[in-house]
């Protein structure tokens, strides 16, 4: 189904400041668009590659930081990775949302089969209500019953990513149910409503939780009721039940851009530089998973 011309898509990923002057029609027909290919992709993609030097690029948070995703979009076209897959929060909280998100949709509609968006847990309406793309968007468009356009986009966004069969790409980190991957497993993104509705907690936690150093099991998480932080002992546990070898996954953000965890299995990326929800400044990095190794790659702007 084609809405929309392939040269308005270049042309606002060339030209993001042209995004504020899109109409809504326009924009309605990208996001018909993106939905139609992400209604066809599982809830956890699984890609294999046979090539030793085929590499895939992951990253993390965004947050409206226009200037770290131009960066990241060069970096991407001079190395020319086979896949890119992008940890979901592209929304809330910088000054340049939108043209963020729509960025991203016009790479994903131009090249389905090389970019992937992965739901983060700013992906919901609740969230951006609370954080600014909501009113960001009202104040463009005027117009409450618009957003139910972005939604529909957000409802059939993929859960999570495996490479290979042992890396596996999330936006928070494990849930407290190690069957989750099984349960997601071959299920179409169209069909979201009807697996969350089986699947609430573990969907939740994977969009939510964070990991913890020092802790064994898992604890109540500040962010909020059902959320929890996880231990090196249930992270080996969810590891080895899944026969894993690395997790990769974003949600929060360290000065120095990258953390390792549980004895450099869980690599925690965040590609917002100098993000507006941290006190202090902080790096951006991302991930390239290449000849089986996970390998934190720092942003330089
Ligand atoms: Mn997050």
């Amino acid at each position: 189904m084609n809405l929309i011309e392939n040269s308005v898509l270049y042309d606002l990923i060339n030209q993001p400041q042209k995004i504020s002057s899109l109409k809504f029609d326009v924009i309605s027909n990208i996001l018909k668009t993106v939905k139609n290919i992400l209604e066809q992709e599982n809830l956890l993609l699984e890609f294999s590659f046979k090539e030793i030097n085929e590499e895939v690029y992951v990253i993390g948070d965004i947050h409206g930081n226009l200037a770290t995703l131009k960066r990241i979009i060069e970096i991407i076209n001079h190395n020319n990775p086979k896949i890119v897959i992008f940890l979901g929060d592209i929304v809330d909280r910088g000054p340049k949302q939108f043209e963020c998100l729509l960025i991203v949709l016009a790479l994903k509609i131009l090249y389905p089969l090389k970019y992937y968006l992965l739901r983060g847990n700013h992906e919901t309406l609740e969230i951006n209500k609370y954080y600014g793309f909501f009113q960001d968007f009202i104040s463009r468009f005027d117009d409450h019953s618009k957003f139910s356009e972005i939604l529909s986009i957000y409802n059939v966004l993929p859960i999570c990513a495996l490479i290979n069969r042992e890396v596996l790409c999330l936006h928070g980190g494990i849930p407290e149910d190690n069957d989750i991957l099984k349960k997601l497993q071959g299920q179409k993104c169209k069909n979201f409503r009807e697996i969350y509705n089986s699947n609430e907690q573990g969907i939740y936690q994977i969009m939510w939780n964070d990991p913890k150093s020092g802790l064994e099991g898992f604890s109540d998480n500040f962010r909020g009721p059902g959320i929890k932080f996880f231990g090196d002992d249930v992270f080996e546990n969810f590891m080895r039940y899944n026969n894993l070898k690395y997790l990769i996954r974003a949600h929060e953000c360290f000065p120095e851009g990258y953390r390792w965890f549980f004895n450099n299995r869980l690599l925690s990326i965040f590609s917002s530089a100098n993000y507006l929800g941290s006190y202090t400044p902080n790096s951006a990095s991302y991930a390239i998973i290449r000849n089986k190794e996970v390998v934190p790659k720092l942003l330089r702007l």
